[in-house]
């Protein structure tokens, strides 16, 4: 249909299906939905308005979305174990803008962790909406690679913060999460953790789960929970209300319920044994990466990982800068991303380290035998970036892995070709 409606949609869906089929996502923050996800995605929910909640609605003709919302809703709660759940944030940076909305007021102190320590943007960095209503506080890893709890300790003495924020988008070690509960409840503040990267990991009992130890999660559903593009908020029952009406009508209108939809398929597909399976084998997976990169002469940024990325100082180690390392890597087909290591003297256009992870490629079935080959890869790439004899070699050696790991959802005749 789209065929010949619009050829010159299909055809660049056409294309991102092969380009997707043809490499590697190693983007640490990407994976690829089942098809029944993407059958979810693409049904008539779009089409509905489904203001307010599952019996509480502004507009008619609900009887349908409420099915699919409390589905994703009671799912979710079994997954992670949460007293309240909003499905309906659009996606990762809302849920938090949402969750800082819900029990803030313009100006209070949040501490949250520096971006250049695996921190994220949305907590707290200067060029965000949300730092300009707030007033954030950074927190750093300390030299062996771990968050400095006591430096978290002495700073929430000293700043009295609102909230204690916990999470991160580039940092690889597990989180004492019953430390950050204990420093909260010395002060008095507001605990919040954003599981964006690693909730897969937690549904999968990969890792262990902070959902009991703080008042607010947040979350996007796609990464490594592998559901569609989308955010969610949990909470204690005490913030319920604060947060369902920090979500609508505070900061969104209408749901999108074809996305709700698809999260309660993915939640569905998280709640079956294969995907604990799947969460242990990404954590496998991403210790070979470690250890294989690290054999090689790289160095492993917080000294290495525990869930399902690495940060490496590809400058320091190789010579190759971040960006040099990310072009390079593109043209054998391995897609990762160049990433600011912890206060890293280069700048974020052009930084000193990449960031790698194996969610998506463990979603296609690789296991420890496949990063191997793909961590030699990196290695015989950026050991000698201006070899061409070795992309040739490295670029095959990724090729013939895509075409034995087809990604789900590909339709035959894009594979054939
Ligand atoms: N873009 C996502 C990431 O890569 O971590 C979240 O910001």
């Amino acid at each position: 249909m789209l065929k010949v409606s619009d050829p010159q949609v299909f055809e660049a869906v056409e294309n991102e299906e092969q380009r997707q089929q043809n490499g590697l996502e190693m983007i640490a923050s990407e994976n690829y939905v089942s098809e029944a996800v993407l059958e979810a995605l693409g049904t008539v929910f779009t089409n509905k308005y489904s203001e307010g909640y599952p019996g509480k609605r502004y507009y008619g003709g609900q009887e349908f979305t409420d099915v699919v919302e409390t589905l994703a809703i009671e799912r979710a709660k079994k997954i992670f174990g949460a007293e309240h759940v909003n499905v309906q944030p659009h996606s990762g940076a809302p849920a938090n803008m949402i969750a800082y909305s819900a029990v803030l007021q313009p100006g209070d102190k949040v501490l949250g962790m520096d971006l250049s320590h695996g921190g994220h943007l949305t907590h707290g960095h200067p060029v965000t909406l949300s730092a300009q209503i707030y007033d954030f506080v950074r927190y750093k890893t300390d030299k062996s690679g771990e968050i400095d709890y006591k430096q978290l300790e002495e700073m929430a003495k000293k700043e009295k913060p609102k909230m204690i924020l916990a999470g991160f988008s580039a940092y690889t070690r597990q989180l004492d999460y019953k430390k950050f509960a204990e420093i909260a409840e010395k002060v008095g503040a507001i605990t919040m953790i954003d599981i964006a990267h690693i909730a897969g990991l937690i549904a999968g009992k990969a890792i262990p789960n902070p959902v009991p130890y703080f008042d607010i999660v947040t979350t996007t559903t796609h990464k490594t929970l592998r559901g569609p593009r989308g955010g969610m908020v949990m909470c204690k029952n005490k913030y319920a209300k604060a947060i369902d009406k920090a979500t609508f009508p505070g900061f969104q209108g209408g749901p999108h319920m074809n996305n709700v939809a698809a999260k309660a398929v993915a939640f569905g597909e998280a709640l079956r044994p294969e995907f604990q399976d799947y969460a242990k084998q990404v954590i496998k997976n991403a210790k070979v990466l470690e250890n294989e990169l690290r054999e090689s002469g790289f160095k492993l940024m917080f000294g290495g990982t525990d869930n399902h990325m690495v940060l490496v100082d590809v400058f320091d180690s190789k010579g190759v800068s971040g960006k040099e390392a990310e072009e390079a890597l593109d043209k054998i087909g391995i897609t990762i991303n160049k990433n600011v290591i912890p206060d890293d003297p280069r700048s974020p256009m052009d930084p000193s380290g990449i960031r790698v992870g194996v969610a998506a490629v463990t979603t296609r079935g690789m296991k420890e035998t496949e990063v191997k080959i793909i961590a030699e890869q990196i290695a015989l790439i950026l050991g000698d970036i201006r070899n061409k004899d070795n992309y040739t070699k490295a670029k095959k050696a990724i090729s013939e892995l895509c075409d034995r790991f087809p990604m789900p959802g590909i339709k035959e005749t894009a594979m054939a070709k």
